[in-house]
C-alpha cells in the first residue's frame, strides 16, 4: 500500500496515478473530492460500465512499459498471463 507519506522518499506510483483518474473520471461525479452513496452504488453497480473494455485498457496500461503508447503482442501477453496467475492465486501483481 502506498501513501501520501511516501511521497516525501518517492515519486507517486503509476497505478496512484491510475487509480486518482479513475476516481475523476468515473467515481467522483460530481467532482466534489469525495464519493457520497449514489456515487458508491453506481461504482459497485455501475449501470453502462464496460468491464471488458477497463480490463483491456488496464492490461495495455501494464502491458506499455515504456510508456509508448504501443504494446507487442508479447508484452501483452506477459501481462496477461501474470494478471491471471496473480488473480488464481491472490496475490498482489506489479511490474
Ligand atoms: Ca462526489
Amino acid at each position: 500500500m502506498w501513501s501520501e507519506k511516501d511521497a516525501e522518499d518517492s515519486e507517486e506510483p503509476d497505478w496512484v496515478k491510475l487509480e486518482r483518474r479513475h476516481f475523476a473520471d468515473y467515481r467522483d461525479l460530481n467532482n466534489d473530492g469525495f464519493m457520497d452513496r449514489d456515487e458508491v452504488q453506481q461504482w459497485i453497480s455501475p449501470p453502462a460500465f464496460d468491464h471488458i473494455k477497463a480490463e483491456a485498457e488496464h492490461l495495455i496500461f501494464q502491458s506499455d512499459a515504456d510508456k509508448v503508447q504501443v504494446v507487442s503482442t508479447v508484452q501483452f501477453q506477459v501481462i496477461y498471463l501474470l494478471n491471471v496467475f496473480c488473480e488464481n492465486c491472490e496475490i498482489s501483481c506489479t511490474l
